[in-house]
């Protein structure tokens, strides 16, 4: 375990954010014929929607009620030191002003354009010592190059412009990937040295940036870490930092349909877990589509943070 995942093994518990063009759906998608289809931030994959209503739902989006500085305090309340935030899901939709396609919060919404959330997140992190990462999907459902074998190479380097603006301009402690297992594509051309080729670019551009496994097949490159989703391995495998990332309820984006809460004790019984074997906890909100963290998940964060106070006295 080399000296750049330090803070990472300390802080130990951090906050999941799961927020993009899907959420303004809230989960539900209502068919011409009246049925409704549910889902949450695959919504645009499971309910087969045209791409031209899925971009005309993100026009609307205008998540004018996304409050930096309360995220940052509702996951000090609860003990979480770090914050990864979805920069880009499988949707392909940016979070920030990328200048690599339109299609972000900034060129495709009702957002105010002098707002950027990752800006605002990150001010907000520093100033409360917290640690800021992006999670940032490699499978893209919106890029039209991404799933031609010929064209793909253009979708990579756009890809990997998209990072570049995204350490540059955010300068994030680490970077959480996932979609690296494209499951579009039967030659599955992601492989573990395009997982490699992109780690050392990243470490290029800052050195201290930690990566999850998902960078390139669930490999567990250079002393980063292993992300087992949902689930408390018995024991680390090899040895490896591992971090087990839950939801609050039943889904990752925000679903106004899903009531179904996890008991502030089963929540607290994880961390302590998760903590006891070694991990790391890494636990989700999906804020709805004004950007307000549901209720339910700000009263169980705090829930955990005055056990961890109590516990801490003792
Ligand atoms: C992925 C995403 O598809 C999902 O929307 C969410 O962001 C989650 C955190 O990550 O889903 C996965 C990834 C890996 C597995 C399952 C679902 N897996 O390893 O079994």
């Amino acid at each position: 375990t080399s000296a750049r995942t330090a803070w990472w093994r300390q802080d130990r518990f951090g906050m999941f954010i799961h927020f993009g063009a899907y959420s303004q759906l809230e989960g539900e998608y209502r068919r011409a014929d009246g049925t409704v289809c549910r889902d949450a931030e695959w919504i645009k994959r499971n309910c087969q929607i045209p791409m031209s209503e899925y971009e005309d739902a993100a026009q609307d989006f205008n998540p004018s009620s996304f409050d930096a500085k309360a995220i940052v305090k509702a996951a000090k309340d609860a003990g979480q030191r770090y914050i990864v935030i979805t920069s880009k899901h499988h949707d392909g939709y940016a979070m920030w002003p990328t200048k690599q396609n339109s299609w972000n919060l900034r060129d495709h919404s009702s957002f105010d354009q002098r707002r950027d959330i990752l800006a605002e997140l990150k001010s907000a992190a520093d100033a409360a010592g917290i640690k800021l990462g992006f999670y940032y999907s490699i499978w893209d459902w919106h890029d039209p190059d991404f799933a031609d074998p010929a064209t793909f190479p253009r979708y990579e380097k756009r890809m990997y412009a998209q990072l570049k603006e995204l350490v540059d301009s955010y300068h994030p402690a680490l970077l959480w990937f996932d979609g690296e297992w494209d499951a579009d594509n039967p030659t599955n051309r992601w492989s573990a040295q395009d997982g490699e080729r992109l780690q050392s670019y990243l470490h290029g551009l800052d050195p201290d940036l930690i990566t999850n496994n998902r960078v390139g097949k669930r490999r567990v490159v250079d002393g980063d870490y292993g992300t087992p989703e949902q689930e408390i391995p018995d024991a680390p495998v090899d040895g490896q930092l591992w971090e087990s990332c839950m939801t609050l309820n039943g889904h990752w984006g925000f679903a106004k349909y899903d009531q179904d809460w996890k008991s502030p004790t089963t929540l607290t019984r994880n961390l302590l877990d998760i903590a006891s074997r070694g991990g790391n906890y890494l636990l989700n909100v999906g804020p709805d589509k004004l950007g307000r963290v549901p209720q339910p998940s700000v009263d169980r964060l705090r829930e955990i943070g005055s056990w961890l106070r109590t516990s801490d006295q003792g």
